[in-house]
């Protein structure tokens, strides 16, 4: 299946921003059920986000960055994935992870400051969670080299934002995917902002997907707030990785246009740099009542089924809290204990000196500093 492009700035679209199926378009290539799981697993995302912002502003959790207006991109390319295929996450995907089998607890307990919460559980197929931007794409690029020359059938999935973009990682790491033709598909979750930098000044280029013609493979621009064309353009890109026909190269470039409807993260503030209008603007282009629209107007979901998604959806956040929250607070110690196999005498004497503030003060007096 070849990727379907309108035009160098047009986005792949199969919903209207109300939610109808466009008259070009064809039907998704969902089973009712899959579509259902779909919406339910962009219900459980928006709703954690709400409760992980609100343990947060409770003091029961260190930081969060919030994914809201991101959930239908998240899961809809997730979604896509055959099995043995790998993601590779920025610190947002936590609907992505979650729709690869990294559960809601473990993900609350990396944001509580556990290391065990970036330990990605076993046969998940989701490379570890990324903070300093960029560095997965060159990863995902040697892991996709490598599935090639082992002649795997592994496709990798790799995440990052617009600001990446502007990282020397993403341009190795393409490159070289272009050079190698390697099965990767570069997912660019294009939220407009890279904390309070706005995407036209991160680029003058038109649209970031035209960035992936310059290493020679496709680049696609899809409505990344409408799940069924995301699920589309990233089916069509994995299969291309895996199956590529004559004359196609392997890697894609996809820029999901979309918007981050919180803040950066919960240390951030928006209004400073941002109008709510513009906020406002983009939730009418919401992904969820957009496919809610779309289900219930083929039949596939009516109000009891809603009910029921969200009640169950409710019940599984609030457990996955009450089992994060279960497990012991790591020791301040242990920030110290993961960064290095011996310890330089620079964190040595850190660790010393945070040792002696706690014998002097207790851990009370600690926090409050
Ligand atoms: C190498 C590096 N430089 C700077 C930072 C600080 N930083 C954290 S998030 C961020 C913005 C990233 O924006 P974008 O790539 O668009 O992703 P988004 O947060 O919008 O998902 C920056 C500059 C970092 N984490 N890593």
């Amino acid at each position: 299946m070849s990727i379907i492009q309108r035009g160098p700035d047009e986005q792949v679209q199969v919903l209207t921003d109300e939610g109808e199926l466009r008259p070009d378009a064809d039907a998704p290539e969902l089973s009712d059920e899959r579509l259902v799981e779909m919406y339910r697993t962009m219900k459980l995302a928006r709703h954690f986000d709400e409760r992980a912002v609100s343990l947060q502003r409770q003091g029961r959790m260190g930081t969060y960055p919030p994914m809201s207006g991101q959930e239908g991109a998240q899961v809809a390319s997730a979604f896509a994935l055959a099995e043995q295929d790998w993601i590779f996450p920025s610190y947002r995907e936590h609907a992505a992870i979650y729709t690869r089998g990294w559960s809601l607890d473990q993900t609350l307990l990396y944001w509580m400051g556990h290391e065990g919460g970036n330990s990605p559980p076993p046969d998940t197929n989701v490379f570890t969670v990324t903070v300093p931007i960029a560095t997965q794409i060159p990863h995902a690029t040697g892991a996709a080299w490598a599935a090639k020359l082992r002649d795997t059938s592994e496709v990798m999935l790799c995440y990052f934002g617009d600001g990446a973009t502007s990282e020397g990682d993403f341009h190795e790491g393409l490159n070289f995917a272009g050079v190698f033709d390697v099965p990767a598909v570069f997912f660019c979750n294009n939220n407009q902002w890279a904390i309070s930098v706005p995407r036209e000044r991160q680029t003058a280029a038109s649209t970031l997907a035209q960035k992936a013609t310059a290493y020679g493979f496709d680049g696609v621009q899809v409505d990344g707030m409408d799940p069924l064309a995301v699920y589309r353009v990233t089916k069509a890109a994995i299969e291309k990785a895996r199956d590529p026909e004559e004359g196609e190269t392997r890697p894609t470039m996809i820029e999901a246009v979309q918007y981050r409807f919180g803040a950066h993260t919960t240390a951030d503030d928006p209004s400073v740099y941002r109008d709510e209008d513009e906020v406002q603007r983009w939730k009418e282009k919401d992904p969820i009542p957009r496919l809610e629209t779309y289900l219930r107007g083929e039949g596939v979901v009516d109000d009891d089924a809603v009910e029921a998604i969200e009640a169950d959806v409710r019940e599984e956040v609030a457990d996955a809290i009450e089992t994060a929250e279960g497990v012991q607070r790591p020791a301040p110690e242990e920030l110290f204990a993961h960064v290095y196999a011996e310890m330089p005498q620079r964190l040595e004497q850190q660790l010393a000196y945070l040792q002696r503030l706690r014998d002097r003060h207790g851990d009370d007096a600690l926090l409050e500093s």
